[in-house]
């Protein structure tokens, strides 16, 4: 999905000599987004199954896939929920904090950039 336009450099067109001095044309290319992942921080409060279930509905995992996502953050303190656009993941990481506040568990996540791969 490319929908950002990237000037890289400027190009010397033909006649680009003038009195002005020289005439540089932007060479465009497509930009790729940038993306954000969605992590889940760990507490020692939320139940694990709450977490589960909030990785299901929010970010549309299979069970099986929720609960390793789940285990990962109880053990190693976070884990990635999902990667998108910004917009998307600044909201789906508010409507999660928002849903849990309301059930009265710490669960906690945030939103933090990818890190560009060169090959990309
Ligand atoms: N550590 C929690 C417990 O032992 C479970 C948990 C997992 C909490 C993941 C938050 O993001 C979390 N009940």
């Amino acid at each position: 999905m490319f929908y950002m336009l990237e000037i890289i450099a400027g190009q010397k067109s033909d006649d680009s000599e003038s009195e002005l001095g020289t005439i540089t044309e932007p060479v465009i290319r497509p930009k790729k987004p940038s993306m954000y992942q969605v992590v889940l921080l760990n507490d020692d409060y939320t139940p694990m199954e709450f977490v589960v279930e909030i990785i299901e509905e929010f970010f549309y995992k299979t069970r099986d896939v929720a609960t390793r996502i789940m285990l990962k953050v109880h053990t190693e303190g976070k884990g990635i929920c999902g990667v998108f656009t910004q917009d998307v993941a600044e909201t789906k990481a508010a409507l999660v904090n928002q849903h849990a506040q309301d059930s009265k568990h710490p669960l906690m996540c945030q939103v933090e950039p990818v890190e560009d791969n060169e090959e990309d």
